[in-house]
C-alpha cells in the first residue's frame, strides 16, 4: 500500500487506482516503444488537474504553525506536554487572516496536529488536544475559528494533519491507520471547504518506540471522497516539496516530472535538512529536462511549494523577535520561489497570547509594499509589438493567465517578439508566464536590448512555467526582443512584463 504512487508506473497499478489519484490530463505513461519525440510531445501535452492550476494561482499561501509547541517554546513536541498549559488567551484568528490578506496570501494552511499530536481541534479520538485545555474552558477548537476567519475574508483554507504522532498509543501499530483516518474525517467533514491538505514528511518514532508503515493512499482516497477540490500536498500526489526550507526554488524549474520520482519516503528522508538539493531524485538539481524524462515510465504534473518560515524556527519564540525576516529579504524569497513556477507557503507563527507580534506584521507590510510599487507599472503594455506570428499580441498583457499568444506555423518551437517603446525607459525585472492548460513547454530563452545598433542580452532562462522573474542590472532602452531559443513543441506565452523595483528594494 505504501509505495503506491512511486510504483504507479513500474508495477502498473490497477488503472481505477490512478484514476482517483490524476486525471488523464495530469499522468501519462511512457511505453518501451516512444521515440524520443512522442516522449517530448507527451511532456509538453501533461496539464495540471483544475485543483492543481487553482493552487498554482494562489502564488502565496500562508503556513501557520501553532499549538502546544507555542507554549513550551519547543520545535518538536514529545508527546507528554499537560494540555493545561495551552491558554492563548487573546486568540484572535481574525487577526491572523487579516495580516495574511492584507499582504496579498491567498490560502492559510493551519497545524491542525503536529508531530506531538496535540489537537487544536476537539478530536473525539484523543485527549490531547483543546478540549482539555483552560483556553474558553475546554469549549474552544482553534481549527473552526480559523476556518471561519479564512472564509469571511474570501481566502483559502488548509490544514497540516502530522502523520508523525509522538502521543497517539496506537503510533507503529495497525489501529494507527484508523486513528489518523478518524481525525483526517473529523477535519474534512467539520469545517467546510478544504482546500489544501498538507502531509508532513517526517516520520519518527512513537511513543513505544515503533514506526509506522502509513497507509497514504487510503488517506488520499478519502481526501478525493469528501474534499475533491483540495490539493494533496508534499508526501501527496498534487504538490512536491521543493527539497529545502530555505525559500529557494531551482532556477529550472519543470512541474512535469517522472512518475516515479513521487516517494513520499524521500520526503520523509530529507525533511528538516537545510540542504540545498541532497543527491535524491526529488532533491535534486534536475528533476525534468529531456535526459530525466526520457528514462521515465510515466510522466506527472507535480508542481513545486516552496515553504519556509518568516522567522528561523516554525513556531513562535519570543528569542526570536528580533531575528524576523526582513521586507528585503521576503522579496528575495517572493523572486526565487513564486519568481521560479513554484507556490511560496510562507510561515508565520503567532505568539502565546495568540496574535501575530508586531515585527512579524510590520515586514510583511513592507514586502506587500515592495511588491505593489515593483509590479503596478508593466512598461511593455504600450509597446508596438511584432514577433513570427500572426495572432494579436494585446493577450500578453491581459494580466491573464488563461489567455495566451503563440507562434502560428505547427510544430514552430522558436518564438521571436520583438517590442518598440514609445521612448526609452529603465527597467530591472522581467516577467514571464506560460498558459499551463496548454503546458509547460519553454527550455530556454533570452531577452536582449538594443543600443546603438547592437542587440545585448539583458537576462536569460530556461523554463517559465506558471511565472519566472528575472532581476538584473537595470537597463535603459527603447527596443527589445524576447526570443524563445527552445521549447517542447509551441510554446503558449500568457503574459510579458518588464518592470523597474522600487529604491532600497534590494539586489539580485
Ligand atoms: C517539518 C516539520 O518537522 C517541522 O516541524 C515543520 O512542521 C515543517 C513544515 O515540516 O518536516
Amino acid at each position: 500500500m505504501m509505495f503506491i504512487l512511486s510504483c504507479a508506473a513500474a508495477l502498473a497499478l490497477p488503472e481505477k487506482g490512478i484514476a482517483q489519484i490524476f486525471t488523464d490530463k495530469n499522468y501519462v505513461k511512457i511505453s518501451p516503444e516512444d521515440k524520443e519525440a512522442d516522449i517530448i510531445k507527451k511532456a509538453a501535452n501533461v496539464t495540471p488537474s483544475p485543483r492543481q492550476l487553482r493552487w498554482q494561482q494562489l502564488e502565496l499561501t500562508a503556513f501557520i504553525h501553532f499549538g502546544i509547541n507555542t507554549f513550551t517554546n519547543k520545535e518538536w513536541g514529545d508527546g507528554t506536554e499537560d494540555p493545561k498549559i495551552f491558554n492563548p488567551q487573546e486568540l484572535d484568528a481574525r487577526q491572523w487572516v487579516k495580516v495574511c490578506k492584507d499582504a496579498g496570501f491567498k490560502q492559510i494552511i493551519l497545524t491542525a496536529k503536529h508531530h506531538d499530536g496535540f489537537c487544536l481541534w476537539p478530536s473525539k479520538f484523543t485527549e490531547h488536544s483543546v478540549k482539555n485545555s483552560p483556553w474558553k474552558e475546554g469549549k474552544g477548537d482553534v481549527v473552526r475559528e480559523v476556518a471561519e476567519a479564512c472564509k469571511e475574508f474570501g481566502i483559502g483554507f488548509g490544514i497540516y494533519l502530522s502523520p508523525w504522532d509522538r502521543n497517539s498509543p496506537y503510533f507503529g501499530s495497525m489501529q494507527y491507520n484508523d486513528y489518523f483516518i478518524n481525525q483526517l474525517t473529523e477535519l474534512l467533514t467539520q469545517y467546510g471547504q478544504i482546500d489544501e491538505v498538507w502531509f508532513d514528511g517526517a516520520n519518527g518514532e512513537g511513543p513505544t518506540g515503533k514506526k509506522q508503515v502509513y497507509e497514504y493512499n487510503r488517506w488520499y482516497n478519502l481526501i478525493r471522497k469528501l474534499q475533491p477540490s483540495a490539493t494533496i500536498a508534499v508526501s501527496g500526489p498534487d504538490v512536491r516539496w521543493i527539497g529545502t526550507e530555505t525559500g529557494y526554488g531551482r532556477e529550472t524549474e519543470w512541474s512535469i516530472v517522472p512518475g516515479d520520482q513521487m516517494i513520499p519516503e524521500a520526503v520523509a528522508a530529507n525533511s528538516q535538512k537545510n540542504v540545498d538539493f541532497a543527491p535524491r531524485d526529488l532533491m535534486s538539481d534536475d528533476l525534468g529536462s529531456r535526459i530525466k524524462i526520457a528514462k521515465a515510465k510515466s510522466l506527472v504534473w507535480y508542481p513545486a511549494e516552496i515553504d519556509v518560515s518568516i522567522r528561523p524556527g516554525w513556531f513562535h519564540h519570543p528569542a526570536e523577535d528580533t531575528k524576523v525576516k526582513t521586507p528585503e529579504k521576503l522579496l528575495d524569497i517572493y523572486y526565487s520561489s513564486v519568481g521560479r513556477n513554484g507556490v511560496l507557503l510562507l510561515n508565520i507563527p503567532p505568539d502565546k497570547r495568540g496574535l501575530i507580534s508586531d515585527s512579524d506584521v510590520s515586514s510583511l507590510i513592507g514586502f506587500r509594499k515592495y511588491l505593489d510599487e515593483t509590479f503596478e507599472n508593466n512598461l511593455l503594455k504600450s509597446a508596438k509589438v511584432n514577433g513570427n506570428a500572426s495572432k494579436k499580441t494585446a493577450s500578453l498583457f491581459d494580466g491573464k493567465d488563461s489567455s495566451y499568444w503563440k507562434t502560428g506555423k505547427k510544430g514552430e518551437g522558436h518564438l521571436l517578439l520583438n517590442f518598440e517603446l514609445d521612448k526609452a525607459q529603465k527597467f530591472d525585472v522581467l516577467l514571464l508566464q506560460e498558459n499551463l492548460q496548454i503546458g509547460q513547454r519553454v527550455e530556454q530563452f533570452v531577452l536582449e536590448y538594443k543600443e546603438g545598433t547592437s542587440w545585448k542580452k539583458a537576462t536569460e532562462g530556461t523554463t517559465i512555467g506558471y511565472k519566472r522573474l528575472l532581476r538584473f542590472p537595470a537597463v535603459t532602452a527603447r527596443e527589445l526582443r524576447l526570443k524563445i531559443i527552445s521549447s517542447r513543441l509551441q510554446p503558449a506565452i500568457a503574459e510579458v512584463g518588464l518592470y523597474l523595483r522600487p529604491e532600497g528594494s534590494g539586489v539580485q
